[in-house]
């Protein structure tokens, strides 16, 4: 049968909701020791997405890229410890899409508020690109954009809505991808803002 744009792809509609409470919780536990910062990329622009990091690694930039590192430039200290929470609704999520041994070393934490937006990129300063990235998206609805192998190939554009778990593995895993600058709204549990967690094994 014939490869489609969404080969790799899981939707989990929703699969975070029975959870919210404990997830909204340990988000503002993690970021309590680790405070949400604009990075600034290596060409000198501040990200419009304001991010932080828990478990052993965490994505950071510098002058010379992208990288993880287990250290908090910021605190100067190692980033908080994955929540419970997170740790088993990752794996959850990875067991239904068919990766029963993934084990997140590191999670990425973005909160978008209205107008921030996410470039279309490719997430590539992982190790092992056989392992999935698993992404929780909580608050506002985004429209997200999912491309092609080259930043130029026609990209699909769907919502991702509060409690909404991807998968991301197999041929999806270096697509493409961005966000749409965040419409302004009112979520009851986050207010004017979205927060995406994505799950990955970095190293
Ligand atoms: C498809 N985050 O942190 S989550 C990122 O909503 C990132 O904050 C977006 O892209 C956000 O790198 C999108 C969905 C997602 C995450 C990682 C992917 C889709 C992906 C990696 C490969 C392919
Ligand atoms: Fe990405």
């Amino acid at each position: 049968t014939n490869a489609t744009a969404l080969d790799g792809v899981r939707l989990l509609k929703a699969l975070a909701l029975p959870q919210e409470a404990a997830l909204l919780a340990d988000v503002e536990r993690v970021l309590a020791a680790a405070p949400l910062r604009h990075m600034v990329t290596p060409g000198g622009f501040a990200m419009s997405v304001a991010m932080s990091n828990c478990g052993e690694l965490g994505w950071v930039t510098e002058r010379h890229g992208y990288r993880y590192d287990g250290w908090d430039p910021l605190t100067q200290q190692a980033w908080p410890l994955m929540p419970a929470s997170f740790a088993v609704l990752s794996q959850q999520a990875a067991t239904l899409a068919g990766y029963p041994d993934f084990v997140a070393d590191a999670c990425l934490i973005n909160r978008y508020q209205v107008g921030a937006r996410m470039g279309l990129h490719q997430d590539k300063n992982e190790r092992d690109f056989s392992q999935p990235i698993v992404s929780v998206s909580l608050g506002l609805t985004a429209t997200f954009q999912f491309g092609g192998f080259k930043r130029s190939d026609k990209a699909l554009s769907f919502p991702l809505y509060h409690g909404d778990v991807v998968v991301w593995g197999g041929a999806a895993r270096l697509r493409y991808h961005g966000v749409l600058p965040l419409k302004a709204g009112m979520h009851p549990a986050l207010g004017e803002s979205r927060i995406n967690l994505t799950f990955r094994k970095a190293g």
